[in-house]
């Protein structure tokens, strides 16, 4: 089937404020060095690049209170949730290009409020190798990418939960969470806890990423707003080596592309995070390449054999 897609703005988000690492900040233009933009453009998707936000610097600096950077994650936040509401109320599909997983805070909570406004049921599909739902009691880190999901279903820093006014910003139980392979202890009682439902790589494994996306986008329909958070780290590091923090064990570039095949046919993905990618960890841009590639099966591209 040929389906057309809503016009999509690209929004850069260069920041690491959320991460452990330097060198996120430089993801939105390796992005657009591997040729983000003009791929959709050849997919007759009409494109605009809204350019970069401008937020605080990183001031590198250790955790205060069990947050790293708090302020400067909520300013950030901020920013991308403003961006994001605003192509969402223009009618088009926002695309947000990281910049550490915490601007998922951000995004996410800018989703939330337009399925509200317009009715629609909100599904987060969240692509990770982490379940990103520490919180300050139970970080091994105090860096906020880890911590995104946990804000957005009500727990974390008021400032964080309450970015868009009230919490939560969300329901756990529009979570799905697929390529999961790196959860801390404190956080998997958590993630019990909240009852998210986790695809893990066990489960991948036992029972094949087909069945697996085809249980985590179930349940959809006309009326279903789907939010897509790829974390690139979701990959297996021998395909992407550009992330902070690599976990061994994850799809394999066909299981990934499997992946964004079944969400292009689902035909609801309304929004997108591309998030952290690493220009520093990075060899000749091959992860930001290969990021580029899947969100082309996002819009499509592999979907022309069997129609
Ligand atoms: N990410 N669970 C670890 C932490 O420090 O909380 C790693 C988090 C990684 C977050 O990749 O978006
Ligand atoms: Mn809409
Ligand atoms: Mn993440
Ligand atoms: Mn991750």
């Amino acid at each position: 089937m040929k389906r057309s897609y809503p016009p999509v703005s690209l929004i850069g988000a260069p920041t690491d404020v959320g991460a452990g690492h330097q060198g996120g900040r430089l993801g939105p233009e390796a992005l657009r060095i591997a040729g983000l933009g003009e791929a959709l453009q050849a997919r007759g998707v009409d494109v605009v690049d809204r350019g970069n936000l401008d937020g605080p610097r990183n001031p590198w600096i250790g955790p205060v209170e069990g947050y790293r950077h708090i302020d400067e994650v909520t300013e950030w936040n901020r920013l991308a949730m403003e961006a994001v509401y605003a192509e969402l109320a223009a009618g088009r599909m926002p695309v947000l290009l990281g910049g550490d997983h915490c601007l998922g805070i951000g995004s996410v909570t800018a989703v939330a409020r337009h399925c509200r406004e317009t009715g629609k049921k909100l599904r987060l599909l969240w692509l990770d190798a982490h379940a990103d739902f520490n919180t300050s009691e139970v970080t091994p880190s105090g860096n906020i990418h880890g911590m995104p999901v946990a804000c957005l279903c009500g727990l974390g820093p008021r400032q964080l939960t309450h970015l868009g006014g009230n919490a939560p910003a969300m329901d756990p139980s529009a979570v799905r969470q697929v390529g999961i392979r790196s959860v801390d202890e404190g956080e998997k009682r958590l993630v019990k806890e909240y009852g998210l439902d986790v695809y893990d790589m066990r489960y991948i494994d036992e029972v094949g990423m087909k069945q697996v996306m085809e249980e985590a986008l179930a349940g959809m329909d006309d009326d279903t707003h789907l939010h897509v958070s790829f974390d690139v780290d979701f990959l297996d590091p021998s395909v992407a080596p550009g992330v902070g923090t690599t976990v061994p064990g994850g799809p394999n570039y066909r299981e990934a592309q499997l992946v964004m095949e079944m969400i292009a046919d689902s035909g609801r993905m309304a929004s997108l995070d591309i998030m952290e990618l690493n220009p520093i960890l990075d060899r000749d841009n091959m992860t930001a390449l290969v990021a580029v590639d899947l969100v082309e099966s996002l819009f499509g591209k592999s979907t022309l054999m069997r129609a």
